[in-house]
């Protein structure tokens, strides 16, 4: 069938963020919007003809409907074969995993992660390469220069395929092929961790929570927790996906997983409780009483990850993102390997874990992930620490306690302040960035400016320079300030506030974050002018 050529023109602000492409959904289903994207996308990765792609998405509201057009204008363009999960579903990193075990060119990602889904909030999309991992900033560029300039897209008219049977068919010479989202991702699972310590370890009555937050993961969770490992059913809560995620923000943190905190702070606590995002890629972990910070996690999974058995001959490195805290950093100077610090969003990690400089990689945001894939992963960080626990016999907040005697705390916290006006957000940004060779000296907030610089990274494996990724301000004594932009928002700007201090006194290691972090908190806002700049008393979510 000869595919339909539709004018159209060039759509403003189609610019790939921190992940892909987030807007309102509403903006996502306007005339030719989805359309213009994907034929960029197409045409940005040097066209699709004869090619394979994996497509899937986190169910949110449109997932269906937009995949439908996915495979019409993929086979207009030509591809040879889309490799679809069945009802349209696809966990990020189980995307990742399809895409490297397939051997395909890549795939389309269907997903606004952690934002909420309807009518009304957010929809996303973004492209990963053939190694399974988000594109990097040439491709991302190039995709963004074709949505420019781009006149027409190809589609073809064709009846809907039907998503939710497994199995082949053909639309226009394309093939077709519907696969079952859950046990490949699952198989993998099961190659890298020790489950048989772990079935063991439910076997003798470990009771946990994971909380799927009606999100992508609940399929994932429930067939590898209760039925592979046979934790009790009734372990995953908020199992089934919904297109609005429940009404709820699926984001994994202490304030949008308050449900789950609740149980984990009560009386009648289970031994270990997590989350997961709308797209599968980030995890919460609390023990008993004791909230992990993502950090921290990184640290102590980096630090006990050779206790299973994909990673027993130790780890070739570590990567963090800047802002994430330098805990994992120590870890890789006590074993000896590399520790690389790199932008915002995981396709910074691609190179370094291509090229197996990197074993283990994360971000405070609640990602954290392994060469395993090439995207942050949930369920592994899940899966990573039951391995743990599993191994030692010991409690959450007793391994918490064991790492920071060893290592010291790093105290941490992220302040967002969401939706403020973005000539404001842009001016504090501008304001700090035209004070920075003044700022040394400085006090404020009882501290006093040690050295201040705006983040770049010159990638060490394909020398790619990357600059303006985030302001850092350094304090006598340890202290660190970091402010940033947020490149997922879909309203307004969103300023990240990072805030860090180093403790080594052993008896203070048990302190609340916000307490402990109290000067740098003063000291960030007397610097950055945040309170009379956004106009803002106090951020809206403090994790
Ligand atoms: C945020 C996080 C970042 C993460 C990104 C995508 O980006 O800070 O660490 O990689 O989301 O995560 P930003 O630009 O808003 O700070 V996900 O779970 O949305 O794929
Ligand atoms: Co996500």
């Amino acid at each position: 069938m000869t595919p339909t050529v539709i004018q159209t023109q060039p759509i403003d602000g189609q610019k790939p963020g921190t992940s892909g492409l987030r807007k309102k959904t509403r903006v996502f289903m306007g005339e030719h919007y989805l359309e213009n994207y994907v034929q960029a996308i197409f045409d940005g990765i040097g066209g699709v003809e004869g090619k394979t792609l994996v497509v899937g998405g986190d169910g949110r509201y449109f997932n269906d409907r937009a995949i439908q057009v996915i495979l019409r204008m993929a086979a207009a363009n030509l591809a040879q074969r889309c490799i679809v999960g069945a009802g349209g579903i696809l966990s990020t990193p189980a995307a990742s995993h399809l895409i490297r075990k397939r051997g395909t060119d890549g795939g389309l990602i269907l997903s606004a992660s952690h934002n909420p889904g309807g009518p009304e909030e957010d929809f996303g999309l973004k492209y990963n390469g053939p190694n399974g991992g988000p594109a990097n900033e040439g491709v991302t560029d190039k995709i963004y220069a074709r949505t420019t300039e781009l006149t027409e897209y190809k589609v073809v008219e064709a009846a809907e395929i039907d998503l939710g049977t497994l199995g082949e068919s053909d639309l226009s010479g394309m093939a077709v092929e519907i696969v079952d989202p859950v046990n490949d991702y699952a198989e993998l699972m099961e190659s890298l961790f020790d489950f048989a310590a772990i079935g063991e370890l439910f076997a003798n009555g470990f009771r946990m929570r994971f909380d799927a937050m009606h999100a992508v993961t609940g399929p994932y969770a429930t067939e590898i927790l209760e039925n592979r490992l046979d934790a009790p059913s009734g372990t995953v809560s908020n199992g089934t996906p919904l297109p609005d995620f429940g009404g709820g923000h699926p984001d994994p943190n202490p304030i949008w997983a308050n449900e789950l905190m609740d149980e984990m702070y009560g009386s009648d606590a289970p031994d270990f409780g997590a989350a997961s995002d709308g797209d599968g890629d980030r995890n919460m972990i609390v023990g008993k009483g004791a909230y992990v910070s993502p950090s921290d996690s990184l640290a102590v999974l980096a630090d006990l990850a050779h206790l299973a058995p994909a990673y027993a001959e130790g780890l070739s490195g570590i990567a963090r993102s800047m802002p994430t805290s330098a805990a994992a950093d120590r870890v890789a100077k006590a074993k000896g390997i590399e520790a690389f610090e790199t932008p915002t969003g995981w396709k910074f990690f691609g190179n370094l874990l291509d090229a197996g400089r990197v074993t283990i990689c994360g971000e405070e945001s609640a990602g954290t992930g392994s060469n395993h894939v090439r995207e942050k992963d949930g369920l592994w960080a899940v899966l990573l620490w039951l391995n743990i626990l599993a191994k030692t016999g010991k409690s959450v907040p007793d391994l918490l306690a064991d790492h920071w005697a060893r290592y010291g705390r790093n105290y941490y916290s992220r302040h967002d302040y969401e939706a403020v006006d973005s000539d404001a957000a842009n001016g504090l940004m501008q304001n700090l960035r035209d004070n920075l060779a003044t700022l040394p000296g400085q006090s404020a907030g009882g501290l006093t400016v040690e050295s201040a610089d705006e983040f770049a990274y010159d990638d060490p494996v394909d020398g790619s320079h990357s600059a303006a990724q985030g302001i850092r301000i350094f304090f006598e004594g340890g202290g660190r300030a970091v402010f940033r932009l947020s490149g997922t928002g879909t309203q307004g700007a969103t300023l990240r506030v990072y805030l860090e201090l180093l403790e080594t006194q052993t008896d203070q290691l048990q302190k609340d974050p916000q307490d402990a972090l109290a000067p740098i908190i003063s000291a960030a806002d007397a610097l950055a002018e945040i309170k009379s700049r956004t106009g803002r008393d106090a951020p809206d979510v403090i994790t």
